[in-house]
């Protein structure tokens, strides 16, 4: 007999001859194209990783889930695990209807039989398992804007496992786990979960709570997705492996977690120690603020910094492992190591060192000196190669404004500008430019503007990845767009939007193309400001005026800003 935490755990794949055949007449059922969170969850569905479910939730299970963090059979599951899909394709389904469920290139990775389809009421799924219905948090962002408005919900039947190129060795299924620990007779567990690359303080906490839980320590860290921001996960992993040689090989191994995590916080903590149970540990280390989401658009922080582990402690029993508790660690330079805060009895006699995420940031983007207390080089050497300093980095500058307020002229003048400083490649992605090259056989409906603009954000976002300069000047008049650009782009390198300020008075006064004669005469429908609105951004990070000014001093405004940023510097 194995422990209970080593016995292999239910999966929801068949055989592999049942998977061949069910390959084979999957081909005449309706398909589902998984989003890439989706795929992550279906891949925890299906290899044990979020046991108990079965599928993804029904109706009732959501709704109880999201009320009282419960199954409706009463078993704890604080996250709602749910298959959101756009109204029409729900509509085209029967009840009781098998769906085959496919990633993004089609390949089928399990069916599903449908027994539940209902719109969601999205305020309450974000007030009770976010804790606020507030756009700043980004599940509830992903909720709102992203997530499809009907949900499905049914049992899945597991055909394959979603296919990974990279890192392969290093991941492992809950059985595959442990498997694993049960061959090195690895009793006890105690998992580390992140989505950061690992300094010094991580290190040592790690040691500890491997020393505290007299256990043996998995790291643990997630590879699917995290917060927007988050460096990729490519450079993480190699950051990991060179940390991994710093602890003894005999008690120490790292495995990647393909999870979609939801920033959640409290009720994240909670599924994260069900996850890790699933996966053989018997002890989970809940640190500082687990899994916080940042702030609130009020600037406040969503949750307390140890509500997370208070809400595990409640639940401990109940979720089956044991929760490691830390406090935060800081460095004391007296003592040449890491402690935690609350355990320091003479914090006013000794100097107590701290570089937080964001001031790590800032030195990466800088190019500044991180010292070795704080990181080992190896480390800073990978971040520094992804993250190159601020003033080498590809950025673009997203011009907006009404038809007609100058955008392409000052645009244009920024692009003269930044050639001829040189060192990175500029583009320029106008309006028209767009609509000629791009975009040329869409019109100006809510629904084609929308397409434009991601067009125009995808490449922007590809320019800003490869390091070069992005400058677009479309009108892009609705904000929920732009800020979906802005978060593609952001994962990149520097969003900087800029408002042309120029009133619809003085465009229709200039009325350089004769536009606004003919929309005002119904020539024209749906133009943007006369009969099609407009969202003045409310954030931008420059706002120019262009009435009495000239354009070479509107695109010099620009090159300031971009200068106050860090994005250009002199050589
Ligand atoms: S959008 O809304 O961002 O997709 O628009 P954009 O791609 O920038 O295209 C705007 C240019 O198209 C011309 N045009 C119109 N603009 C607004 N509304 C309507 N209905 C319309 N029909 C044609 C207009 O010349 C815009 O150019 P700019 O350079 O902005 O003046």
């Amino acid at each position: 007999m194995y422990p209970q935490n080593l016995a292999p755990i239910p999966e929801l794949y068949v055989s592999y001859d049942s998977a061949q055949k069910l390959k084979v007449e999957a081909a005449d059922l309706v398909s589902h194209d998984l989003t890439p969170r989706q795929i992550c969850d279906l891949e925890l569905l299906m290899n044990g990783g979020f046991n108990p479910l079965k599928g993804f939730l029904s109706e009732e299970d959501y709704d109880s889930v999201v009320e009282n963090m419960r199954l409706t059979d009463g078993t704890l599951w604080p996250m709602p695990i749910t298959l959101d899909v756009s109204e029409s394709f729900a509509d085209s389904l029967e009840i009781g209807q098998d769906i085959a469920l496919r990633d993004q290139e089609g390949v089928i990775l399990g069916t599903m039989t449908v027994t539940d389809r209902w719109v969601p009421n999205k305020a309450r799924e974000a007030e009770k398992v976010f804790g606020a219905d507030d756009d700043a948090h980004p599940a509830v962002n992903y909720l709102h804007n992203k997530a499809g408005k009907v949900y499905l919900g049914g049992p899945v039947t597991g055909i394959q496992q979603p296919v990974h190129y990279d890192f392969r060795a290093r991941r492992d299924t809950p059985n595959e786990l442990r498997a694993y620990f049960r061959k090195l007779g690895w009793r006890k567990v105690v998992a580390f979960q992140t989505r950061n690359p690992l300094h010094r303080a991580h290190q040592e906490l790690t040691f500890r709570a491997a020393k505290e839980a007299q256990a043996n320590l998995l790291i643990h860290p997630v590879v699917g997705m995290t917060k927007p921001g988050d460096v990729d996960h490519f450079t993480r992993v190699r950051c990991y492996e060179a940390v991994l040689d710093k602890y003894p090989q005999s008690t120490t191994t790292m495995s990647l977690l393909n999870l979609a995590m939801r920033m959640a916080g409290p009720r994240e903590a909670v599924w994260h120690g069900l996850i890790r149970k699933n996966h053989g540990c018997t002890h989970f280390i809940v640190g500082r603020d687990h899994a916080g989401p940042g702030k609130n658009s009020k600037g406040e922080d969503f949750y307390g910094p140890y509500d997370a582990q208070d809400l595990f402690r409640e639940h401990e029993a109940e979720i089956g492992i044991e929760m490691v508790d830390f406090k935060h660690m800081v460095y004391v330079q007296e003592r040449a190591q890491y402690e935690p805060m609350d355990e320091i009895a003479d914090k006013d006699d000794v100097t107590i060192l701290n570089i937080s995420g964001t001031e790590l940031r800032r030195r990466l983007s800088e190019g500044l000196d991180i010292p070795e207390w704080f990181s080992f080089p190896e480390v800073v050497a990978e971040l520094r190669k992804t993250k190159p300093p601020r003033s080498q980095q590809g950025f673009t500058v997203f011009f907006t404004g009404l038809s007609g307020s100058g955008k392409s002229t000052i645009a244009n003048a920024l692009m003269v500008k930044l050639m001829e400083m040189g060192g990175r490649p500029v583009t320029l992605l106008d309006g028209d430019i767009v609509r000629k090259n791009l975009s040329s056989e869409l019109g100006f409906s809510k629904e084609h503007r929308d397409l434009n603009i991601r067009r125009i954000g995808y490449v922007a976002s590809e320019i800003t990845k490869n390091g070069g300069i992005a400058i677009c000047a479309p009108i892009a008049p609705y904000a929920t767009t732009r800020r979906a650009v802005r978060e593609e782009i952001e994962q990149f390198g520097a969003f900087i939007e800029v408002h042309v300020a120029t009133s619809i008075e003085e465009c229709e006064r200039r009325d350089r193309k004769g536009l606004y004669k003919l929309a005002r005469e119904g020539k024209i429908k749906e133009f943007t400001g006369i009969s099609d609105p407009y969202d003045v951004p409310e954030n931008p990070e420059l706002r120019v005026e262009t009435e009495n000014v000239e354009v070479d001093n509107c695109a010099h405004q620009v090159i300031l800003k971009l200068e106050s940023l860090g994005l250009i510097a002199g050589q």
